[in-house]
C-alpha cells in the first residue's frame, strides 16, 4: 500500500524521516531552556532529563512552567512547519496550498502526571478548517509505550466529527485504541478525524522520563469546500462551537470529492 491509500483506508500513517539529528539537537535545546531559568534563579545547574523531573516537582514549578511556555517559540520549534519532508507528506496527503492550523504545539510530558493525558478526541472540532487537515505528531526521543506513545483507533476518521463534550467524544470506544510506538526520527500522520488520545507516561528510564513532542498541523487553502466557508477557523473554543453547525466528512481532495460535488450550497 503507498501512502495515500495507507491514510485513506486507516486515516494514520508512521512516516520515517531523516530528520532524528536535528530533533536530538531541539531536544538538548529544550533541555537548555530549563537550564537558564533555573541559573538565573540561582538553583542548581539542568543538565538532563531527571533535573527538569526534578524542578517540576520543587516548590519551583512555577519556573518550570516559565520555562515550558518558551519552547514553542524556538527558532528552530518555528522552522518545523517549513521541513521539506513535512510539506511533502502534506501534499501526499492531499493538501495542495500547505498552511499551518495553529502555531507548532510542543508537549513535555512529565513521568506519571496524567493530569495532562488528553482523552480520546479528534482535531478537527478544535479549529473546523479543511477536511483534509491533518497532524503530525512528532517525538523528540524514541517514544514507545512506556513513555506513552499516542494511541489511535484506525478506520475511525470515516464518519466525520462525532458528538463530543467540549472536544472529548461522548462515546468512549478505548478497547479499540492501538498504541503507535514511534522511533527518533519516525512522525506520526493523522486526519483530524481521526480519534486520538495521549498514551500515559510511565517511563522509569533516567535517560528517557520526559516525553517532549510537536504537533504541527496543516490545512488546505486550496480546499473549495473551506474556501466557500470563507476559511472559517474555529478559534473560539467553547463547547458550541466545538460540535460544528455543518455537515463534516473526511475527503483528501474536495474537487474529487463526491459529498462535495452532490452539493450546490455547502
Ligand atoms: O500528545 C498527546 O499526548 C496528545 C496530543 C493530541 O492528541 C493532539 O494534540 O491532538
Amino acid at each position: 500500500m503507498n501512502i495515500n491509500s495507507q491514510y485513506e483506508e486507516n486515516g494514520y500513517f508512521v512516516y520515517k524521516t531523516n530528520y532524528a539529528e536535528r530533533f536530538t539537537t531541539i531536544r538538548k535545546k529544550f533541555i537548555r531552556i530549563f537550564n537558564e531559568i533555573a541559573i538565573r534563579h540561582n538553583l542548581h545547574t539542568i543538565n538532563n532529563d531527571t533535573d527538569i523531573v526534578d524542578l517540576y516537582g520543587s516548590k519551583n514549578r512555577e519556573l518550570w512552567v516559565a520555562a515550558y511556555d518558551q519552547l514553542r517559540f524556538l527558532p528552530e520549534v518555528l522552522e518545523l512547519s517549513n521541513y521539506s519532508v513535512l510539506l511533502d507528506i502534506a501534499k501526499q496527503c492531499g493538501i495542495k496550498f500547505p498552511i499551518t492550523t495553529n502555531r507548532a504545539i510542543i508537549r513535555a510530558d512529565m513521568p506519571n502526571d496524567i493530569e495532562h493525558d488528553f482523552k480520546l478526541h479528534q482535531d478537527y472540532p478544535y479549529n473546523q478548517v479543511s477536511f483534509n487537515s491533518i497532524t503530525i505528531w512528532i517525538p523528540f526521543q524514541d517514544t514507545d509505550a512506556k513513555l506513552g506513545a499516542p494511541q489511535v483507533i484506525p478506520k475511525s476518521h470515516k464518519n466525520g466529527v462525532v458528538k463530543n463534550e467540549n472536544g472529548i467524544i461522548v462515546k468512549q470506544e478505548l478497547e479499540k485504541c492501538i498504541t503507535a510506538p514511534l522511533k527518533l526520527g519516525e512522525v506520526l500522520v493523522f486526519s483530524h478525524f481521526m480519534h486520538h488520545k495521549s498514551g500515559s507516561n510511565v517511563s522509569k528510564d533516567p535517560e528517557n522520563q520526559i516525553r517532549f513532542s510537536a504537533q504541527i498541523r496543516y490545512t488546505d487553502l486550496s480546499d473549495q469546500e473551506w474556501a466557500k466557508r470563507k476559511y472559517y477557523i474555529n478559534i473560539e473554543q467553547t463547547e458550541k462551537t466545538r460540535n460544528p453547525g455543518f455537515e463534516t466528512h473526511f475527503h483528501v481532495d474536495s474537487t474529487r470529492c463526491a459529498i462535495c460535488a452532490s452539493k450546490t450550497k455547502v
